[in-house]
């Protein structure tokens, strides 16, 4: 079958040749004996195989063999699981020209080769010495009547030498208004699943756990800092107590910070809701599948080594008895709103909403004034009344770590864990630090650690970090984070709790599911997402003063079936902004200016693969101020070079913010290239954190920027998602600017090249295979990213 040795090939077409239908014709047709299954199935292939040869002489004569050359001669083909054409256009097609359909792949010698979209993780395995080719094989050799070389359709391994037909090219590079265009797509189990269904984007995001992580996380800080804004100033006012903590006052008062989280939160609130499994070990993903990745589990499970982030499968080897819960998205927001209301009423000078079940507080007050002794035994003590009251309200445990700084605290966080609270002192403080290896420092991460090693394999832990001294940090990691780690290495962190900046943009992605048939789809799709961005907008108390419409389109030589299944595949970004006038917003004005846009852009509806909508300009829904429209201005960054500022501020604020997994609130030095770890999650988890690429001009030291990138992809590519977006978006920005402004194509081209080699090296790597499906998705996710940046240079300079 389909091995990839040609003997094997050779011997499937002689099979097939010499096999005359006429000879059988008659004897299939007979009753096949009572149990014996090798004869009936022998006879029903011999029918269906019949009933293909009158298919391709009994067509009309256009579809007459002279008509159809005979390409497929000799290759026996069956077609695995969901394709673009169908299953039932293929058969015919194969058959038309000459070759094989077979129903079965049952005997390992008949088929020489294999049709999929896409592969699980085990046939991958089962078929890697296969010829299993994409659907584009069948559809581009016919449009060129040749057969062309399944090795450049191969599925499983990396598309770049793929070549593509030219009319594919020319058909997708016309202009046409989408509502004249659009090969359909007819598959009723397609369209199901898509985002031409109606129900598709609340079932998507209700189903995406690291959707509710990102988006809670930037929606809790906007709600939050707003709650603690009014809160401190309401405080100010009652009392004369000022807003502003000692320490940002510049006083000398050593600071109390904090650090108050929910012990493995998903599993507390499914043990809260079923308590008849206390005492058990107990974690939180999605279904019991193998596959699974472990959101949250329960200390006892942890006792017999399971983790957060771990796959389901293998912490079924470690603790056969586990169970495993869904997920209880609602529960978890009424338990952080418990949270966060105590406090609210702590006593707490600042207060920093970290995540759905995480906070800081500047405790310094209240720990320090009201002739408080030992700021240890005060901070104690409140800490214990904060921790009794989350649990009245909540029956889910927090813990507590005090420190001097917020990353004492977060390391005292670890020592109080489960259900405790625990001062550190700077002694301790430094002491647990210096043993964690790199990527345990809450604020950093694992690009860190792997930047370092790079270099320096033998640098594992912070004091060995520490002991490279500054100069040599800052030459591995770039000044700021040179600096960083070094004071982070000595205890020191002089972030301030609370310095959060303000969100400026509110969006709605998808970019998985999206398929369309007709332009009446996109426009009910584009309602959906108005619905949703707008119930983001209220959830926020905000409105907005301009909307953009981002589309994602199949590039031009892009295969129709991605690698991922409904995947976006290699896309060209369009997008087209204007304004929203008026003091107040609501769905029905997103639709009407959201439409026009769709209406300004050109492109095949059946083309299109991701689609958004983003407010910006964000301001209070009680804000005074009256907006002016504004003449409709397009942001498509590929558009021309006239507003090529807007299109090449790297990294703005806005951008960083709008990422919802973590950014942190540091300032990002624009004079670095930096691979920004961490910090959605700064637990003992291998959860995935995004990392940001901030690049200007002034770094040009090519080496430096691959070593980055190879770290990113290095700590992506093993990740349920592979890179961020917000990431993708960053380098992307980056290629414009080097493109666009510094006219340095060859420097681009070269950055991306690094990037195919360095993912290149990673999927021909047999150990990947093992670790099956989310390494798999993440690399088919990186290699569309990779993918997508050539297109953008291909799109910005018109060569290749
Ligand atoms: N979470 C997730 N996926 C991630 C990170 C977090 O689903 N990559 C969810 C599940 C966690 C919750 O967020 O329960 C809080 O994250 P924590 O890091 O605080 O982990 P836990 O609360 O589960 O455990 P711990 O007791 O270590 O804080
Ligand atoms: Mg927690
Ligand atoms: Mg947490």
């Amino acid at each position: 079958m389909a091995s990839g040795g040609e003997s094997t090939g050779a011997k499937s077409r002689k099979y097939f040749d010499d096999r005359q239908v006429s000879e059988e014709q008659g004897k299939e047709y007979g009753p096949s004996e009572f149990g014996n299954f090798q004869q009936y199935y022998r006879n029903k292939k011999i029918k269906l195989q019949n009933h293909d040869e009158i298919l391709k002489n009994s067509g009309p004569s256009d579809e007459s063999q002279k008509d159809h050359p005979q390409i497929f001669k000799g290759c026996c083909i069956y077609v695995n699981g969901y394709t673009n054409p169908s299953i039932t256009e293929l058969h015919r097609i194969i058959v038309l020209h000459g070759g094989k359909f077979s129903q079965y792949l049952d005997s390992k010698t008949e088929v020489t080769h294999i049709i999929a979209s896409s592969l699980t993780p085990k046939k991958l395995v089962e078929l890697r010495t296969s010829r299993v080719v994409s659907p584009a094989w069948i559809v581009d050799s016919v449009n060129q009547g040749r057969l062309l070389p399944w090795h450049d359709f191969r599925i499983g391994i990396p598309r770049t030498s793929q070549k593509f037909l030219e009319t594919r090219k020319c058909d997708s590079a016309t202009t046409v208004p989408p509502s004249e265009r659009a090969p359909l797509v007819t598959d009723s189990r397609q369209s199901a699943k898509t985002a031409a269904d109606p129900g598709f984007l609340e079932n998507y995001y209700s189903r995406s756990r690291l959707h509710h992580l990102s988006s809670w996380k930037a929606e809790l800080r906007s709600k939050y800092q707003t709650l603690i804004l009014n809160h401190e100033q309401q405080e100010s006012r009652t009392d004369s107590k000022s807003s502003i903590s000692p320490s940002e006052r510049d006083e000398p008062t050593q600071r109390v910070i904090f650090h108050v989280d929910f012990d493995c939160f998903f599993a507390s609130v499914a043990l809260r809701s079923n308590p008849e499994l206390q005492g058990m070990p107990v974690c939180v993903g999605n279904g019991g599948s193998q596959n699974a990745e472990i959101a949250s589990c329960n200390y006892i499970a942890r006792k017999q080594g399971v983790k957060n982030g771990m796959w389901m499968q293998q912490a079924k080897r470690l603790c056969p008895d586990i169970v495993c819960m869904p997920y209880q998205f609602e529960e978890y927001e009424v338990a952080s709103n418990h949270l966060y209301s105590v406090l609210l009423e702590s006593g707490a000078d600042k207060i920093e909403a970290v995540s759905i079940d995480e906070a800081l507080l500047d405790m310094t007050t209240a720990c320090t004034s009201e002739g408080a002794t030992d700021i240890a035994d005060r901070a104690l003590l409140l800490s214990q009344g904060i921790r009794n009251r989350v649990y009245e309200l909540s029956k889910c445990t927090v813990s507590i770590g005090v420190g001097t700084n917020i990353l004492q605290a977060k390391i005292a966080t670890k020592l109080a864990k489960p259900n405790g609270q625990y001062f550190i002192n700077e002694t301790e403080a430094l002491e647990v630090i210096s043993k964690l290896r790199i990527s345990e420092l809450p604020g950093l991460g694992p690009s860190m650690e792997s930047a370092i090693q790079r270099k320096s394999p033998s640098i594992r832990t912070v004091s060995d970090a520490r002991s490279l001294g500054k100069a040599r940090l800052q030459q591995l990691l770039g000044e700021k984070n040179g600096e960083k780690l070094l004071n982070y290495s000595r205890g020191i962190d002089d972030r301030v709790v609370g310095s959060i900046s303000e969100r400026k943009s509110v969006s709605v992605e998808v970019n998985w599911g999206v398929r369309f048939s007709s332009i009446k789809q996109v426009e009910e799709f584009i309602k959906s997402l108005s619905q949703e961005l707008y119930r983001r907008l209220v959830k926020l108390g905000s409105r907005g003063e301009a909307l953009t419409l981002k589309i994602q389109v199949r590039a031009p030589n892009a295969p129709v079936d991605p690698p991922k299944f409904l995947g976006c595949g290699e896309c060209i970004s369009i997008s087209r902004s204007t304004s929203l006038s008026g003091a107040s917003i609501d769905i029905d004005k997103i639709v009407h200016a959201a439409l026009p846009l769709l209406r300004k852009m050109t492109m095949v509806v059946s083309d299109i693969r991701g689609m958004g909508l983003q407010i910006t300009k964000l301001a209070p829904f009680n804000d005074d101020r009256k907006s002016t429209p504004k003449e409709q201005m397009s942001l498509d960054i590929f558009a021309g070079q006239e507003d090529s500022s807007k299109r090449n501020s790297l990294v703005s604020r806005d951008m960083k913010f709008e990422n919802g997994f973590d950014l942190e609130y540091e300032d990002i030095d624009n004079d670095e290239l930096l691979s920004r770890p961490d910090a959605a999650n700064e637990s003992d988890t291998d959860a995935p954190d995004p990392d940001i690429v901030v690049a200007t001009d002034s770094n040009d030291d090519t080496v430096y920027l691959k070593m980055l990138l190879e770290a990113w992809l290095n700590d992506t590519a093993g990740y349920q998602y592979g890179p961020h977006d917000d990431d993708v978006k960053v380098f992307q920005d980056y290629l414009s600017y080097l493109v666009l402004q510094k006219k340095n194509v060859c420097k681009a081209h070269d950055l991306i090249d690094w990037l195919r080699f360095c993912l290149g090296s990673r999927m021909q790597n047999d150990e990947m295979m093992d670790k099956a499906y989310y390494v798999e998705e993440s690399l088919y996710r990186w290699l569309d990213v990779v993918c997508s940046y050539e297109k953008d240079i291909f799109a910005m300079t018109g060569f290749r």
